[in-house]
């Protein structure tokens, strides 16, 4: 047996558990590794992490730069908390410290690389890749298909919105690792979350009936108590297809969460989301953004929400003028 190291993924999240799964198999099959202990990673760690004492030695993947992971891989436009954690990269940057701001996933992006730089690939994932590029990247048919799709991949999909208890990516992580998505999509626990996240679905497209707003600009925009529901975030385009921009509010007991998307299934020159959220405290990837206020700050949702929008428009405005 190899030397036993730690892989961060990021969590409840299906592109996160997709790259476990491809790293884990790199660096225990090809490396020799003995298998991986699994952290399941997500952004509340963000103002701590790059103090975080990693195991050693750790991989990291789908998740924010740290400086000492010795394997490091990710796609997001927020991966790098300060300019230090860039320079500290752009120094490491090499065939074990990958980014690639424009890849879908990082599970493709993975894909693509483990078999260029270390001929390593296992053709047995590709469903699985395939998957994390269209859920990362929003690359799904329809609306209907974004929010009720019951394919294997999107019914693990959903309930990981029922968020990470009980060792559950963990578990998927091993499970995908052995299995096809196909009977991963069949276990009791799969089921089961599935079962409920629909449920919890439902009563989330409930309340948005009465909390969703399209103005003039093709924005839609809305404010919604996302407390013990799901609330999709394609559902404004199930109510407004054609709107360009979803901008809005969900509230919870944890607090509230201001997302802002581009429409998917329209074709138009975008801004960019993830880069807007960031100045307000969150981040995200150009099509995609978000920040999560806790409890203590919800009083300033509408504000932020009210700021985001004021900069999507200003900088939308300037794109339709040809400026952008
Ligand atoms: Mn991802």
């Amino acid at each position: 047996m190899g030397e036993q190291g730690h892989l961060y993924f990021h969590s409840p999240c299906f592109d996160g558990i997709a790259s476990a799964v491809l790293v884990s198999d790199f660096l225990e099959t090809a490396r020799g590794m003995a298998p991986l202990v699994l952290h399941p990673v997500d952004y509340d760690l963000r103002a701590g992490w790059l103090a975080l004492e990693l195991g050693a030695p750790a991989a990291v993947v789908d998740f924010l730069y740290h400086p000492r992971a010795a394997f490091w891989a990710d796609h997001h436009a927020t991966a790098f908390l300060n300019d230090e954690a860039r320079a500290d990269f752009d120094r490491r940057s090499g065939p074990a410290v990958i980014y690639d701001g424009a890849a879908d996933s990082c599970a493709g992006l993975l894909w693509r690389h483990l078999e260029q730089a270390f001929g390593h690939r296992d053709a047995r994932y590709a469903d699985l890749v395939g998957w994390a590029e269209k859920i990362d990247a929003a690359r799904y048919g329809s609306v209907e298909e974004a929010i009720f799709g019951s394919a294997p991949a999107l019914r693990l999909a959903l309930g990981l919105a029922l968020g990470d208890g009980a060792g559950h990516c963990v578990r998927l992580v091993r499970a995908l690792r052995e299995h096809t998505l196909d009977e991963v999509g069949e276990l009791a626990d799969v089921r089961q979350r599935f079962e409920e996240g629909r449920a919890l679905l439902d009563a989330g497209l409930e309340r948005f009936t009465r909390g969703a707003v399209l103005d003039e600009d093709d924005i839609v925009t809305f404010d919604v108590d996302g407390d013990g529901v799901i609330v999709s975030r394609y559902a404004p385009y199930s109510f407004h297809p054609e709107a360009r921009y979803s901008i809005g509010i969900v509230r919870s007991r944890g607090g509230a969460k201001i997302t802002a998307m581009r429409n998917p299934w329209r074709e138009f020159a975008s801004v960019p989301l993830g880069r807007i959220l960031e100045a307000v405290g969150g981040g995200g990837h150009h099509r995609v953004g978000a920040v999560a206020l806790p409890p203590e700050r919800v009083a300033e949702a509408r504000a932020v929400l009210v700021r985001v929008l004021a900069e999507v428009r200003r900088r939308q405005e300037a794109l339709d003028r040809g400026e952008g």
